[in-house]
């Protein structure tokens, strides 16, 4: 039996995200991440997807109906601290999510626009990416694509990092506010420099302001839930308080030992160490 109650109520971070059964992404990472940084995690599954680490065979998607009863009792119960969209696979669910958000005066919403799974499948469609954009961008404290996103985005390729402030502007004119572009060692395996020193990047715009946080890249395959974990860990940080800058910092250093020190499950990409 508990001795006492413990008094000291840990923030509520809410996930709204597709439910990767092997435990590596989506929903489950957003959870153990949460729970890490000593967060208290709500979670509320937009799709069931199929998959392991080697792949994602399919998906069945809930409604905006059973993603709004999903989520309703519990903004009715708890206050929640902070909230972070993953895969949000149709436009009828996005428009739900961003109706409850406005409905309950969301604060630190954190929108991953998960396009695909590290395996290469599509998660969503590309009129459920243009609600994202119409509907998310403009309620989100932070938007976290990785390149490839941000190219399907900002409809352009990004090889410098020019190409990288362009995408950030665009997405700023498409009505995020600030955006985290995730995985800038894409950038330097693109060129012909790659061989050298790859850093680990991720580029944040807050506004027009650029800051660029670095990390020693880790050669490894073991990077299934990276994004994710990302995203979730920079939710959590907001939620205890952090401002964008250090929520950032602090969510980046998390990911890149998680990397490092990855179980190296299954026998495609294994998940991190969350
Ligand atoms: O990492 C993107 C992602 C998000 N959400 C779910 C996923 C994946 C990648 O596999 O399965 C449910």
């Amino acid at each position: 039996m508990k001795e006492a109650q413990n008094n000291s109520k840990p923030p509520v971070c809410l996930t709204i995200a597709g439910l990767d059964p092997s435990g590596g992404a989506g929903i489950v990472a957003d959870i153990k991440t949460f729970s890490a940084f000593g967060c208290f995690p709500a979670a509320a599954v937009s799709s069931v997807t199929f998959q392991n680490t080697t792949g994602v065979f399919g998906s069945v998607h809930q409604t905006a109906d059973s993603v709004r009863k999903q989520i309703e009792p519990v903004l009715e119960d708890y206050e929640v601290a902070a909230i972070k969209t993953g895969m949000l696979p149709t436009r009828e669910i996005i428009e739900e999510v961003a109706r409850l958000i406005k409905e309950n005066g969301l604060k630190n919403v954190v929108v991953d626009p998960v396009v695909r799974s590290t395996s290469g499948f599509d998660l969503i469609d590309d009129e459920a990416l243009a609600a994202v954009i119409e509907k998310l961008f403009p309620l989100a404290d932070l938007v976290t694509p990785n390149i490839p996103e941000a190219e399907r985005i900002a409809r352009m390729e990004i090889t410098t990092q020019d190409d990288i402030e362009r995408a950030a502007e665009i997405m700023s004119s498409l009505g995020a506010r600030n955006v985290l572009i995730k995985g800038g060692h894409a950038l330097e395996a693109k060129s012909q420099k790659s061989k050298v020193k790859v850093k680990a990047r991720d580029y944040l715009f807050v506004g027009s302001e650029k800051t660029v946080f670095e990390a020693d890249f880790i050669d490894t395959t073991a990077t299934h839930g990276t994004g994710c974990t990302l995203a979730a860990a920079i939710t959590a940080n907001l939620a205890l308080g952090k401002d964008l800058q250090e929520a950032v910092r602090v969510a980046k250093d998390f990911v890149t030992e998680a990397i490092r020190t990855a179980p190296n499950l299954g026998k495609g990409h294994s998940p991190i160490n969350i």
